[in-house]
Parts: C-alpha cells; sequence; structure tokens
C-alpha cells in the first residue's frame, strides 16, 4: 500500500472555522452572462449564509458530544448536509467560472470525457438536459467517481439528500429494513448496536488512507 498520503498536505477545518472564499473576479466580471447584482448576493449573501450555518452547526454538534445529548442529531445532520454541500459546491461554482471563459476541454478533461461519453458533444448534451430537468432547486455535476474510474454527469435535488458532495464514504451502516427486519424486526437500535461488532477497522483504515489521497481542496493553488 502506498503511503505517500503522509507527505501531502491535508486540509483540516476545526469545526466552526469555515470562512467565505473571495470571488476570483469583480462582481461584474461575469456579465452580460451573470449580472453584477445577482453575483453579488449569491456569493455575499446566499454563500456566506451557508458558511454561517455550517459553522453553527457543526458547534452544536461539538455540544452535543460533549453534553451527550443528541436530542436534536436529525434536524442537526440535516442543517450540516445542507450547508456543508452548499458551501462546497458554491466554492466549486466561483472557481470553474472565469471571465469569458476559456474556450474547450482540454488534455486529462478531454481525454476523460471522450474515454466515457463517446465525445465533448455527447457530454455537453447530457449535461445541458440533466441540468435542464433538476426538478425545482440543484445542480448539474461533472463528477469523478473514484470506486468506478470515470466521469459521471449527476444531478443533485437541492444540494441533496443528508450528503456532502464531494465525501468519499469510509464506513457505512444500511439501515434500510431489509438489511435488519427479519432479524430485529423493528428493533433499529438493537441492529446497530450489535452490527459495531462486525466492522472490519483493517478495511476502514485502508479506505481512510486511500481517501486522503484524492483530497481536492475547495481554492485550487495557482
Ligand atoms: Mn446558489
Amino acid at each position: 500500500m502506498s503511503t505517500n498520503y503522509l507527505n501531502q498536505p491535508q486540509p483540516f477545518v476545526p469545526p466552526g472555522q469555515h470562512g467565505l472564499p473571495p470571488l476570483p473576479y469583480s462582481y461584474n466580471a461575469l456579465e452580460p452572462v451573470i449580472s453584477a447584482r445577482t453575483l453579488e448576493i449569491h456569493h455575499d449573501r446566499l454563500h456566506q449564509g451557508y458558511v454561517d450555518n455550517l459553522n453553527r452547526t457543526e458547534l452544536q454538534l461539538v455540544q452535543a458530544r460533549q453534553t451527550n445529548n443528541f436530542e436534536q442529531i436529525r434536524g442537526l445532520e440535516r442543517n450540516l448536509a445542507f450547508n456543508g454541500s452548499g458551501h462546497i459546491l458554491h466554492s466549486i461554482y466561483w472557481t470553474i467560472m472565469i471571465p469569458g471563459g476559456t474556450g474547450q476541454p482540454y488534455g486529462q478533461t478531454e481525454y476523460q470525457i471522450i474515454k466515457y461519453f463517446g465525445s465533448i458533444s455527447a457530454f455537453f448534451k447530457q449535461f445541458a438536459e440533466a441540468s435542464k430537468d433538476v426538478e425545482a432547486s440543484g445542480w448539474g455535476v461533472l463528477a469523478w467517481v473514484p470506486s468506478f474510474g470515470h466521469l459521471e454527469v449527476l444531478t443533485a435535488e437541492n444540494h441533496q439528500k443528508l450528503t456532502d458532495w464531494g465525501c468519499i464514504p469510509v464506513l457505512v451502516c444500511d439501515v434500510w429494513e431489509h438489511a435488519y427486519y427479519l432479524d430485529y424486526e423493528n428493533r433499529r437500535p438493537d441492529y446497530i448496536k450489535a452490527w459495531w461488532r462486525l466492522v472490519n477497522w483493517d478495511e476502514v483504515e485502508l479506505r481512510i488512507n486511500m481517501a486522503l489521497q484524492a483530497s481536492v481542496p475547495l481554492t485550487a493553488p495557482r
């Protein structure tokens, strides 16, 4: 197993310490495609709101762990995912735009798009159609799927269901009824309590080490 991840700087954001990344251009730089007023409200108010609410939620979770009081856990997890994904996706959105654009994908991007989608135009078409068809609020996303080794066009309704975009799962517990109902009927807590005894921490350790190598900062170094 490669261990060069140890030499890579890992971003670590302590609870409640997220900050709003500055726009890499002026408010009017994306006109006429996006107006200065839209950009100002979107970045300064809406994205700032995600950052503030993410920080608040993380500090509430610190409090919950310290007092061993998880009465509000369902709402806190919802706020964590909503605001965390909002922060991550907006940070990417600002950085992947530039005044005037740069034309066409090239290099590894072009290679991976053609390898999986067949052609650049087929990718453009699928991305546009998928984004157009998102129900109500949401995102069109071109994502690298580490487990499949290829790009994928995905969509997120709102910021998606209780997940942070860009996260890599390293330990999962299936709590759909089909995973435990025959054995525990409706006693999900009993299943979860017993399930801990099955966990292969060697595998979790391996997956965490692999995930560390896939680190992608929110604002790419220039
Ligand atoms: Mn937005």
